[in-house]
């Protein structure tokens, strides 16, 4: 089935003020929609990042589909490795580790690999966990994914979940995310505030929620000692340690006497990291995210990877869309070594591109849908809303430092200071 034009639509949508080691999210969070149009009307979807520099990289790739088979995935491959060939998308934000040609390859090639099994999946009749394998489970468990936040964005009013600074506060934005979708796992993005502070929101958690698991991700923020100092207060409290300092190195060093496992989405980012950093035993659990691994079927690669070496495997997320949640549910649903519930930052999103109801938390968990392909439908007008959006709000990368020196004039970025 031959694509006969493709349309992407850069949107917007807007995002609290969350803290993280980089800085505050800015008032909008930007994606990519694409829509591959095939023979016989069949579309495809696919979703990934909005930054300009990942445009720029896509936008070389559209004038090569025409006329490309849906089913040919390794033809997809060498087209974008050939269009591409030395290009470097750098992501301004930092926290899913560095960039290479190959990640960026990776980037790209998975926008246009979820569209194409979108569109494989319409054209068949069947859903996109079919044609990943089959259900290893009906349903994905997903966590909480609390920050630190500010009260309001610059000269705006306060926001529906308040300011989130103290451990008091924290458990109530816990309880709200829980009361409306049931997680059952809880991950707090630390990074933000000094690491005892962050400690202290754990133990509150902990309390307030017993049996949940927890994890922190302060996404490299302490040095080596801090981390340390951190596993041993939280040995029986965290269910892992994500992240604590940057590199294999600091990460090996700290595996070496945590209790707990490290898991990353930051040291191990790309299928070349995988030999060294289980060399240095440096992680026991991969954050998967299909929009950097390579899309769908290297995330099962990665975890086939992960499972050989009695890794553990669980999923990152960033600020996201509803094409994006149903490729993540999909992908999970037929992965039978995925070990822990998958991050998402879905509860932190108040509109979307999909027309709603495809999609719902149950118990913390996401049903996987029957129907064919990935088994949502967009809704033209929010996108059309969304990508006014886009081009109203002017921004065109992720920028958490600048927008955060708005808020702290002197701040720099947390990156192993702690
Ligand atoms: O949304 O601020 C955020 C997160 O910090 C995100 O950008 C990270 O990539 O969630 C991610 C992580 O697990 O590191
Ligand atoms: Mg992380």
């Amino acid at each position: 089935m031959k694509i006969v034009g493709v349309v992407l639509t850069p949107v917007a949508f807007s995002d609290p003020p969350l803290l993280n080691a980089m800085g505050v999210h800015e008032p909008f969070a930007l994606r990519s929609v694409v829509e591959l149009r095939c023979e016989d009307g069949v579309v495809g979807l696919g979703e990934s990042y909005g930054d300009l520099a990942f445009l720029d990289q896509v936008r070389k790739v559209l004038p090569e589909l025409a006329g490309h088979d849906v089913f040919d995935l390794p033809g997809l491959r060498r087209i974008v490795t050939r269009v591409l060939g030395g290009a470097v998308f750098a992501d301004e934000h930092g926290l899913t580790g560095g960039f290479s040609v190959s990640k960026t390859i990776a980037s790209v090639y998975s926008l246009f690999e979820v569209a194409s099994m979108d569109a494989q999946g319409h054209y068949l009749g069947r859903p996109v966990v079919d044609l990943l394998g089959g259900r290893a489970r009906d349903e994905v468990d997903f966590s909480a994914y609390l920050f630190y936040k500010y009260g309001s964005h610059l000269n705006a009013e306060q926001d529906v979940w308040g300011e989130v600074l103290t451990p008091e506060a924290l458990v109530g934005e816990a309880k709200r995310m829980i009361d409306r979708y049931g997680f059952k796992s809880i991950k707090l993005k630390g990074g933000a505030l000094e690491p005892d502070h962050e400690m202290d929101g754990i133990r509150a958690l902990a309390e307030a929620f017993p049996g949940h698991p927890l994890r922190i991700d302060p996404n490299a923020a302490w040095t080596v000692e801090t981390s340390l100092r951190v596993a041993k207060e939280l040995e029986g409290v965290l269910e892992y340690l994500e992240d604590p300092t940057p590199g294999i190195d600091g990460m090996a060093k700290v595996a070496e006497q945590a209790s707990m496992p490290l898991a990353t989405n930051m040291c191990v980012v790309r299928f070349e990291d995988i030999e060294p950093a289980f060399r240095a035993r440096a992680v026991g659990v991969v954050l998967s995210d299909h929009h950097f691994w390579g899309g769908l079927r290297d995330t099962q690669a990665l975890s086939k990877t992960c499972e050989a070496f009695d890794v553990g495997l669980s999923m990152h997320s960033n600020s996201h869309l509803g094409i994006s949640l149903a490729a993540m549910v999909h992908v999970a649903a037929a992965t039978p070594h995925l070990t822990y519930a998958c991050d998402t930052h879905w509860p932190w999103r108040s509109v979307d591109v999909i027309a709603p109801g495809a999609l719902e938390f149950r118990g913390g968990a996401v049903a996987v849908p029957d129907k064919p392909g990935l088994g949502i439908e967009l809704d033209p007008d929010a996108l059309a809303r969304a990508h006014e959006d886009y081009v109203r709000c002017g921004q065109t990368k992720r920028d958490d430092v600048t927008y955060m020196r708005k808020f702290v004039p002197s701040f720099e970025p947390n990156t192993a200071r702690w």
